[in-house]
This record gives structure tokens, sequence and C-alpha cells, in this order.
């Protein structure tokens, strides 16, 4: 071969290396902008199902709050799931919605079972058989855990003192020796979720089991950011049926059949409509027949986002947020700003609905 073909040879192979090199550099750069517009899509979908759920939640709550002035009766919760059941799924401007209202002071408000400093006795005894009446049979929560008896481990987890309850309180030792990563709160809980931290110990360390009983526990409970009253006008029947020893769940359910047909007008009128609660040992300051609190549950789908958005919604002027932590008597938490983007806003309207606090996750 000649030194003139060699070199030949060597510009040809130079330029297939060059060519390559540039379709390999070409492929990647496609390669990147289509990633690039499918980001930039994600992120535009995203910010339209939250921005359609935050609009959601502002039409649940003027349509709650004109419902709360114009009531001629109580509203029960057979009449939110009637709301929610015709809003259960639609479709508007490309957005998927689903919205839900959920009565809040039909459930037992584990915060109640600290009155000032100190456990409520009332309020533990009802918490006590609302834990016996949880679960479905396949699972049942009981009283006496690992190392715990479940309602006193949560009035030490609310109480501002490290002194545990005899028999069956758990206070920091138990946690920082038994869980070992965390303390007890020593405040009312922000929301019904921080329950699953005491179901942690009470069911000694064992994950699973600590979900499935607070799986059955969650339908049952709330956290309030103030002491409220049961409305027998939204309570499911195991609610009621812990309102007293000895009450049936026949009993427990004819008491939510016979507010189907006419809302309790007042304590009294729940009290004679339904005999079995009608004794000396059920103290009616604990039980009301409206609400001050809601849960609206707004779903959307833009593309391929879903946002849940979960807004608690309180009647009257927006609680004031205690920064110190610790709730005394007649004391607010501080739940405003602590998870999620919470918004207080200001309403001098007695029957306004504020936003108490606003979360992706359920509260
Ligand atoms: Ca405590």
């Amino acid at each position: 071969m000649t030194p003139r073909r060699r070199q030949r040879g060597v510009a040809l192979i130079t330029a297939l290396l060059i060519m390559a090199l540039a379709t390999t550099a070409a492929v990647q750069m496609v390669y990147r902008q289509q990633l690039d517009i499918r980001r930039t899509q994600n992120v535009l979908a995203r910010d339209q199902a939250y921005a359609a759920a935050l609009a959601a939640e502002g039409v649940i709550r003027s349509l709650l709050q004109q419902s709360l002035v114009d009531a001629k009766q109580p509203i029960r919760q057979e009449d939110l799931d009637e709301v929610s059941a015709q809003f259960q799924s639609f479709s508007y401007w490309g957005v998927q919605f689903s919205l839900r209202v959920e009565d809040l002071q039909g459930r037992f408000n584990l915060n109640n079972v600290v009155a000032g400093d100190q456990a409520s006795p009332p309020h533990l005894d009802i918490f006590r058989r609302l834990i016996g009446k949880a679960g479905d049979g396949e699972v049942q929560i009981p009283i006496n855990g690992s190392y715990t008896d479940l309602d006193r481990a949560v009035a030490d987890w609310i109480d501002p003192d490290l002194q545990g309850q005899i028999p069956g309180g758990a206070e920091d030792d138990f946690y920082t020796r038994s869980v070992g990563g965390y303390r007890t709160a020593n405040r009312p809980m922000a929301g019904a979720s921080e329950l699953r931290l005491v179901l942690e110990l009470h069911a000694g360390n064992d994950s699973e089991q600590a979900q499935r009983w607070y799986n059955a526990l969650r339908p049952l409970v709330t956290a309030l950011p103030a002491d409220t009253t049961i409305n027998v006008n939204a309570a499911p029947a195991p609610v009621l049926a812990s309102l007293l020893p000895g009450i049936s769940t026949a009993e427990a359910e004819s008491a939510v059949e016979a507010r189907k047909d006419e809302p309790y007008e007042d304590v009294q009128d729940f009290l004679g409509r339904n005999a079995a609660f009608n004794t000396n040992d059920l103290d009616p300051s604990l039980l009301g027949v409206e609400s001050d609190y809601y849960m609206a549950i707004v779903t959307t789908q833009a593309a391929r986002a879903n946002i849940t958005l979960y807004t608690l919604l309180r009647r009257g002027p927006p609680p004031q947020v205690n920064q110190g932590g610790n709730a005394g008597a007649g004391g607010q938490p501080a739940v405003g700003g602590q998870s999620g983007a919470a918004q207080a806003q200001s309403n001098q309207n007695a029957d306004a609905l504020s936003v108490v606090l606003r979360s992706q996750t359920r509260p």
C-alpha cells in the first residue's frame, strides 16, 4: 500500500468517527429535550390539578357555609353524604374531580381525653369502649397492649406532664426505650394520624399490627383543636354505642335510623327518642346536635397528575395559633402552619367557615 492510499484510509475512518460522534450527540440532545418536555408537562399538570383542587375546596366551603346559614334544621352526616354522592365523580375542563365532606364532630375527638392538664375520665371511658368496638371482627384492638393501656397512653401523649398514668400510661421513657427515636408530644394532637405513633408502642414495635389497628380506628376518631361535643346527628353507630356501657349495636343503629326521618332538634330530643340513652349515667353536656368542624376532601386528576387535598374547616373565626405548643384549659394547639400549607383566613361572621389546616395527606 502506498503512503497516499493509507492516508485516504485514515481520513475515511476519521470522517466516520466524527459522523458517529455527531449522531450520538444529536440523539442525546433529542432525548434530553423529550425529557424536558415531559417534565414540564408533569409540572404543569400537577399545578393544574392543585389549582383545580383549591377551586373545588372554595366551592365546597361556600356551599357548606350557605347551607349552614340557610338550614332550618341541623345538618346530618347523611345530608353531607347525599351531596358528596352527587359530586363523587365529574369532569370539568379536562380535570377529573371527586369531592366529599365529612362532619368531624360525629367522630370521637382524641384531644378530649385531656381537659386542661388532666385526663378526663368521662372521655377516657367513651374512648375505651370505642376501642373495643372498632374493627370488623378480623381486627380487634386490645385495650391492654404490649406496654400500654391505649386510652391512658393517648392521655399521656397529650397531657403536658411526664408523669405516666397508672396503670398503662406511657411517657418519654417508654417511647425512647421501647420504640426508640421519638418522645411524647405533650400537647394536643395536630391530626388523628398522630395516633399511629402511640399505636406503634401499643403494638410492641410491630408496625404492621399498628397500621391495622390504626386503619380500624381511623374512621371513628378525629383530632380537633378544641374541646368538642359529639354530634348525635353525625355520629356513626359505633361512636353512639360507646357513649354508655351496655348499649347494643342494634340500639345505636336504631338511633342512626331515627335521625334519617327527622334530625335531632336538640340533645333532649335525642334522649327522648332513644330510651336506651336516656339515663342519668350519660352526661348530656358531652353531646350536641350541630358541628363546628368539617373535612373537605377533594381529589383531582389532570393528565398524569393526581392530587388529594384534605382541608379542615371550622365554623367561626379561625383558632388562635399558639406557638408555645402547650394547650392549657381552653387553650388552642398550634395546628396552623404545622403540616402542609395551612392558611388561617379571618372572618368574623359566626357561620363563616375558615380554613384551619390544608394538607395533601390525611391529618
Ligand atoms: Ca404527657
